[in-house]
């Protein structure tokens, strides 16, 4: 395959893979879907800064002009910003015919990881993974964000998953796929506004670099596919349980009246939480991403060691 034809690695992406430098990987549906303008902007740019600052490298991606790019430049980030949910929302399946329209389109947790795999960047920072929706038995809706984890070699550093889901079905069906989930410091997986979903965590490390020793003995024994490495959000930045367990069921009200499904469904959710809590929550969505982001780098920079 003639990489170059579909993938364009940014000026810092391309210097750091020729000087072997720690990368990270971070995704731009969170930009376009998951906040609003212009904190989806400014908060992209600082969770560069973040990652800099521990001495690893950020690649935003996201399709441009009918390319995967790996390290959008400060433009760009801006670019895909202000045109928010116009963007092509893209995941696996997506990613032929965006390429082929050469629409803008913002990658999902699957789509940054086929798009990292691709560029050789192993660890992958964002806010949460898509998993099992509630109804999950009857529908069928689960994210492709979990048998992308089933399938490609790319660690993704998270603030575990939102009470929008079915989270025991999601841990459940991450299992079956033998996907690790690493929860770092924490005795429970952690629901993303929250510290704790109370469901136990089955394997915790405490330190990034026995994170990064786990990954890489996973993959130097083959065992293909990503890790989820459940990072809970700092306790002075955690949400009330009770107002987001009420955002959520009035969110999922409100979707549910309206006939939302497919690929519509999450982002309207996440913004239906933002407004129902009058932006509090976007506070919290914007620290967890930071601290992720934050992890995510320490963990690059071990796996280098
Ligand atoms: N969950 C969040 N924030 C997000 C998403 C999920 O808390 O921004 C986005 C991510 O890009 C994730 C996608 O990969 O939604 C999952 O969408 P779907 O359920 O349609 O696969
Ligand atoms: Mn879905």
């Amino acid at each position: 395959m003639n990489l170059e034809k579909y993938l364009i690695l940014g000026e810092e992406v391309r210097s750091a893979k020729q000087n072997g430098r720690p990368l990270v990987a971070l995704e731009s549906t969170i930009i376009s879907h998951g906040m609003p303008y212009p904190e989806n902007v400014k908060t992209a740019l600082e969770v560069e800064d973040i990652v800099r600052a521990q001495g690893a490298v950020p690649a935003t991606i996201a399709l441009l002009d009918g390319k995967i790019v790996a390290g959008l430049s400060p433009a760009e980030i801006d670019e895909l910003g202000k045109k928010g949910q116009s963007a092509v929302k893209v995941s696996r399946r997506d990613i032929p015919a965006a390429l082929a329209k050469k629409v803008p389109g913002a990658t999902t947790v699957a789509g940054t990881m086929i798009a990292a795999q691709l560029a050789g960047i192993e660890v992958f920072a964002t806010g949460g993974i898509g998993g099992a929706h509630r109804g999950a038995q009857r529908t069928f809706d689960i994210s492709a964000d979990l048998s992308e984890l089933a399938r490609t070699n790319v660690a993704v550093v998270c603030a575990g998953v939102k009470a929008i889901l079915d989270i025991g079905l999601t841990l459940e069906i991450l299992e079956t796929l033998g996907v690790p989930v690493i929860c770092y410091g924490t005795d429970y997986f952690p629901a993303f506004y929250t510290r704790s979903s109370g469901l136990k965590a089955e394997c915790r490390l405490d330190t990034p670099a026995e994170i990064a020793r786990a990954l890489r003995a996973k993959w130097d024994l083959g065992l293909s596919g990503g890790v989820v490495v459940a990072n809970p959000v700092p306790a002075e930045f955690e949400a009330d349980p009770a107002t987001i367990e009420m955002a959520i069921s009035l969110a999922l009200d409100e979707a549910g009246k309206s006939g939302i499904t497919g690929k519509r469904i999450t982002p309207y959710l996440l913004e239906a939480i933002t407004r129902v809590t009058c932006g509090k929550s976007l506070a919290t969505n914007i620290a967890l991403v930071k601290n992720n982001a934050f992890l995510a780098a320490e963990i690059a920079c071990s796996l280098k060691l």
